[in-house]
């Protein structure tokens, strides 16, 4: 009888094991075709396939960490860094507002310089002026030196994949690997003015086949979830100058990444039609009105080639929580 029980525990432990290794099997299946959106992968613990996926990070307004919660700003890149390869992460880009204070404040703009300095030689990233990254708050003496000095061009040029620059670091633009093919990501200054739109208009013009990710700092305003029609503080571009003078005749133009506005809870996302017919998502996170300046929540937008999808996270890793209501995890289709 022992012999029996024991033959009957062997069986039933080969058929256990073999029903796992069969869902496991089925579901890397159906995941290698890109039929499991990513995030569900992520949550049974598969890692991405870099041939088919990809993850691009997006860092809101940092200002309250810098100027109260150091720990909180190199959280979210060391948090980067440590994940850079299980998501799949080609891109970090920072939607401004990366200091609180202006020039007056050394001390944050070292933590900025420490912070975003984990990705050095790591992750590829791009940094762009708010309306608080200014030498002396307020317009007209509104200059951006402190930022320059650093974020300076030469902290990124030796860069494959650092393209170009306009008024020195203020607006970049860069080319990364991105599946079977290339994403453009551009980084317009606070309030980009007519010069800086000439320019960036160049730059999408000469990758027209090129996807691109346009980052500038006050674009969709949460209390109205439209376009800001008002430039920020100097008498420039709004969001809305900007939509009509460079992005919705550039129908490369994917998405665009802003933060800034936190009237209500620093999230809101609009879809436009671009003059080719074209959907460009333009999508706000601030969570800088959040407690402890936000915690460090920072969105994660994974893209699945095969599918086509972008499935948008919103993630603290100090409190290691996902936000996961309707404007803060949501699918966008390319
Ligand atoms: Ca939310």
């Amino acid at each position: 009888m022992p012999k029996v029980k024991i033959f009957l525990a062997l069986l039933t432990v080969f058929f256990a094991a073999l029903a796992v290794l069969t869902t496991y099997n089925g579901f890397m299946t159906l995941y290698r075709a890109g039929q499991i959106p990513m995030q569900q992968a992520q949550a049974a613990g598969i890692d991405v396939n870099p041939e088919t996926t990809f993850s691009v990070v997006v860092l809101p307004d940092t200002q309250i960490y810098a100027q109260y919660y150091p720990e909180t700003f190199c959280d979210q890149t060391e948090w980067i860094s440590a994940n850079a390869s299980r998501l799949n992460i080609i891109f970090v880009t920072h939607v401004g507002d990366i200091i609180n204070r202006g020039a007056v404040s050394k001390k944050e703009w070292k933590t900025a310089s420490d912070c975003m300095g984990v990705l050095d030689g790591k992750v590829p990233y791009s940094v762009v002026p708010g309306n608080h990254d200014v030498d002396v708050l307020g317009y007209p003496n509104a200059t951006f030196n402190a930022f320059n000095t650093t974020f300076p061009v030469s902290r990124f040029e030796a860069y494959p994949w650092y393209r170009g620059n306009y008024n020195n670091n203020q607006n970049s633009y860069q080319v990364v690997p991105a599946a079977d093919s290339e994403l453009l990501f551009l980084s317009l200054e606070v309030d980009a003015p007519d010069d800086v739109l000439t320019w960036a208009d160049g730059v999408l013009k000469a990758h027209p086949d090129t996807q691109a990710i346009i980052t500038t700092h006050s674009y969709i305003d949460d209390g109205t979830g439209q376009r800001n029609p008002n430039p920020v503080f100097r008498p420039t571009n709004s969001a809305e100058d900007i939509w009509n003078k460079l992005i919705r005749s550039n129908c490369n133009v994917l998405m665009v990444m802003s933060g800034h506005f936190h009237d209500n809870d620093g999230e809101s996302k609009l879809e436009s039609l671009n003059d080719c017919g074209g959907t460009v998502y333009q999508v706000l996170q601030d969570y800088q009105a959040r407690e402890s300046g936000g915690n460090g929540r920072l969105r994660i937008y994974n893209f699945n080639t095969p599918t086509r999808t972008i499935d948008a996270q919103t993630y603290s890793p100090k409190l290691d929580q996902y936000e996961v209501d309707e404007d803060s995890q949501f699918t966008l289709f390319w």
